[in-house]
């Protein structure tokens, strides 16, 4: 196989129909006589439904329809099915498409207009009638654990629903014998996530067959179609759901949302086609979030500051419902002991159920959340030791000699944690030298001489990629030649029809211009999980190599039989199958596929069936783990607390890099995202949980003008564990972003200052800070 394009940083296909205004998104799709949806929604944190009277409403101009849950008794009834059950939740905590009784966060959807326009509908919603009594609500994670709060949902006695642990070795023996014990708590603050393009959903009756469409705009139209089918009671085939063009997702697209049942609902009810398309101050209360995590951590080190043990507890703010199940909480733990060789950890996750918009993956999922407290327990060693931050790490990191290396901790579907392969001290190492941490004393001070404060930070972090079990792809040769791979991966901006194409590209000697990728239609490609947890490069990478393979091999069979040689003389190159050494003599790919295609009465060569096509699926049975180091200075305005990154520099192995381009790409999406959480998004909600920070007004997402230049240094281990060598990249910059920013931010408030503990920290903190230590 050649590798004209694997590895090469080819400038990403998609780019110019999307940059151009090519692309076709879920608002784009105009259907005749479609309606427009708009939904009435809780205008309180908790409360019970007494009566919603529509009749006004119904009298408006344009209103076609206005439905309640009862209105669609027929078809559909009770909560949404879970995305991903857990033993340890007895009965489903989901909520219904549309609520009838209890409503349990603001933002929750009760009833829905469909009109002739978007305006129409949301002029009705106004003249619906809503009396609701209101109930106590469990707004703050940490007084919701308690035995006496408000319950978040009636039928529940507690708000605690579950109580997750990961333990490895006998922590007690580690800490009777650790040099040191230091006691620390940290906050980890809920943000949104704000993809560019907010949630949408089109759905439509066929005119003469039972098929309902359903275009969404979805990191995971297959579980659309394969909840939505339990839930309709139908059979998979009469669905199909179609993730078109989506702008961004970072996880929360990734869930199942009441809405996009309740406009299936609508549009089979009503007959006509449904869009609804979610606003900016939806997004804000409707959207899954991340989640408030309060941790209480004890770290054990011995005399030199080798970390030996980590032991405590987190309480994390589950939202109002569990649609994930307990995914969030067991990423969290499952990230214990990130990349520190511990002797023992013993952590609990207490999941609480509050009546905020329920909390889904974000970019790391968890993960940023555990980097954050084991990076500032490093730091909070080093302080106390007089050490430096990188020394504590150097020596408490697993070595490349350690590898593979199982952690003790174990995997949400309770397999066991083994890193696959990699050197995470000369990841540390890069970084450092790339920062230029040797001559930071020296920038330290000429910023000092410009009345500024400069600190340097780091952070390092493990990451599991390519979640399974598996993702699919085939890959198809056209009697035109053309080059069609079809796969369930569902795209939302990760640059996959580039990234596939340049392995099947490559497999087949191919033009990356004669390679398209179809993805994320459920009627075109029969399964797929989701893109979540950075796994489509690992998991649809691997299957598109090995489908590629297949047609390879069928195509070097199949030119045997027609050019009369024997198939370990041939090779192929610029979409010709020919004999080695012998211009001439070839044959296309093209004429093959026509071959394969069939015509009345002609024979196939013997052996083979029709079509130059195969199908892969990848099984991912053990995870790939991608790591990295980040380092970056901030500077700070002493007399406004203004804090500003203004060098950022990663050193990063995701194994083998598909394309270079698009994983520099990845890594500074997810830096931008980690320095939002350190510095800027905090969703900030009242004590009776209503959300106060619903315009970019008052809740603030980091902007170009925010952005440091960001160098990236990239270490390629291969995985031992696909056949492409990948590990995923989409995360990984995310994941130490926030514990890198505020370890600076406390590094320019010197020894003096405090221990920094939680994110996002403002500039009226800072300034508060810088006060203090000059006192
Ligand atoms: N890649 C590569 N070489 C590697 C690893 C990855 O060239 N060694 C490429 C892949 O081929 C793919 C991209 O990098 O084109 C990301 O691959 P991967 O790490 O497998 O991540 P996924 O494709 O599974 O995407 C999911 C991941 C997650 S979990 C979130 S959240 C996220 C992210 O990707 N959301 C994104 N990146 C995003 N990028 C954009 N533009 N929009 C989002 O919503």
């Amino acid at each position: 196989m050649s590798t004209r394009y694997f590895g090469v940083a080819v400038p990403r296909l998609e780019d110019p129909r999307l940059l151009t205004g090519g692309g076709n998104y879920v608002d784009d799709i105009a259907l005749p006589g479609m309606l427009h949806a708009a939904f009435l929604r809780s205008p309180v944190a908790h409360g019970l439904i007494r009566r919603v009277d529509p009749s006004e409403a119904r009298a408006m101009p344009g209103v076609r329809a206005i439905y309640t849950m009862s209105d669609f008794a027929k078809i559909a009834s009770g909560p949404m099915p879970p995305m991903a059950p857990h033993p340890l939740l007895k009965t489903p905590i989901t909520c219904a498409p549309l609520t009838s009784d209890e409503v349990c966060y603001v933002g929750e959807p009760i009833a829905m207009v469909l009109a002739d326009s978007r305006a129409e509908a949301e002029d009705a919603l106004a003249a619906i009638e809503l009396d609701i009594e209101h109930l106590p609500a469990a707004a703050d994670a940490r007084d919701a654990a308690d035995a006496g709060a408000a319950r978040a949902h009636l039928n529940r006695e507690s708000n605690v629903i579950a109580t997750l642990r990961g333990a490895h070795g006998n922590v007690d023996q580690v800490f009777a014998r650790a040099a040191h014990r230091f006691t620390e708590t940290f906050e980890t603050h809920r943000g949104g996530c704000h993809s560019m393009e907010c949630r949408g959903v089109v759905a439509a009756m066929a005119a003469r067959s039972a098929e309902l469409s359903v275009w969404t705009s979805s990191q995971s139209p297959y579980m659309v179609r394969r909840h939505l089918a339990a839930y309709l009671g139908r059979d998979e085939s009469d669905l199909r759901v179609i993730a078109p063009d989506v702008g961004g997702g970072f996880g929360p697209k990734a869930n199942v949302y009441p809405e996009e049942f309740a406009v299936a609902l609508a549009a089979i009810t009503c007959g006509w086609p449904v869009k609804w398309i979610e606003d900016r101050q939806e997004h804000f209360l409707a959207t899954t979030q991340q989640r408030d995590q309060i941790w209480t951590l004890e770290v054990a080190c011995d005399a030199q500051g080798r970390m030996l043990g980590v032991r405590g507890r987190c309480v994390h703010d589950h939202g109002a419902y569990a649609p994930y199940g307990l995914i969030l909480p067991a990423t969290a733990l499952a990230s214990f002991p990130g990349p520190y060789a511990l002797d023992a950890f013993d952590i609990a996750v207490d999941v609480v159920l509050t009546n905020l918009v329920p909390t889904s993956p974000v970019r790391g999922a968890g993960r940023p959340n555990t980097a954050f407290v084991l990076e500032r327990l490093a730091d909070c060693v080093a302080r106390h030791l007089g050490l430096s931050r990188d020394e504590v790490r150097r020596r408490s990191f697993v070595t490349a000699d350690q590898m593979p290396y199982a952690t003790g901790g174990r995997m949400r579907d309770g397999s066991a944690v083994a890193y696959d392969s990699g050197d995470y001290t000369r990841a540390l190492d890069v970084v450092l030298e790339k920062i230029d941490a040797a001559g930071f004393e020296r920038r330290r001070n000429e910023a000092a001489a410009r009345g500024r404060l400069l600190g340097l930070g780091l952070a390092s972090c493990v990451e599991d990629t390519g979640l399974g079990p598996f993702e699919g792809a085939s890959v198809r040769v056209t009697p035109a030649g053309q080059v069609v791979v079809s796969t369930g991966a569902a795209s939302q901006g990760q640059g996959h029809a580039t990234t596939l194409a340049q392995i099947a590209a490559d497999a087949l000697g191919v033009d990356l211009s004669q390679v398209s990728v179809k993805s994320a239609d459920t009627g075109a490609f029969p399964l797929g999980i989701s893109t979540i947890a950075s796994r489509i490069a690992v998991t649809a990478g691997s299957s598109v190599a090995i489908a590629a393979r297949k047609v390879r091999d069928k195509a070097i069979m199949v030119a045997a039989h027609m050019l009369e040689v024997g198939e370990h003389d041939l090779e192929i190159e610029n979409g010709m199958v020919g004999v080695v050494g012998v211009p001439g003599l070839t044959v296309s790919l093209a004429a093959i596929a026509r071959t394969l295609s069939g015509a009345a009465g002609v024979r196939l060569p013997p052996g083979v069936d029709p079509d130059l096509a195969a199908t892969g699926y990848f099984e991912a049975s053990q995870l790939a783990f991608a790591y990295g180091s980040h380092a970056c200075e901030v500077e700070i305005d002493p007399e406004t607390g203004d804090a500003k990154v203004t060098r950022y520099v990663v050193a990063h192995d995701c194994g083998k890099l598909i394309n270079p381009l698009i994983v520099d790409g990845q890594i500074r999406g997810g830096i931008v995202h980690g320095i939002g959480n350190a510095l800027y998004e905090r969703m900030k909600h009242d004590e009776a949980g209503q959300p106060l920070t619903t315009t970019y007004g008052d809740y603030l997402l980091p902007a170009a003008s925010e952005m440091p230049d960001i160098e990236i240094h990239h270490i390629e281990t291969p995985s031992p564990r696909n056949p492409i060598g990948v590990k995923g990249a989409g995360e990984g910059g995310t994941i130490p972003a926030a514990a890198c920013v505020i370890s600076a931010i406390e590094n320019a408030l010197g020894p003096a200052g405090p221990f920094l503990r939680a994110h996002p920290v403002s500039p009226e903190q800072i300034a508060e800070w810088v006060n203090a230590t000059r006192q």
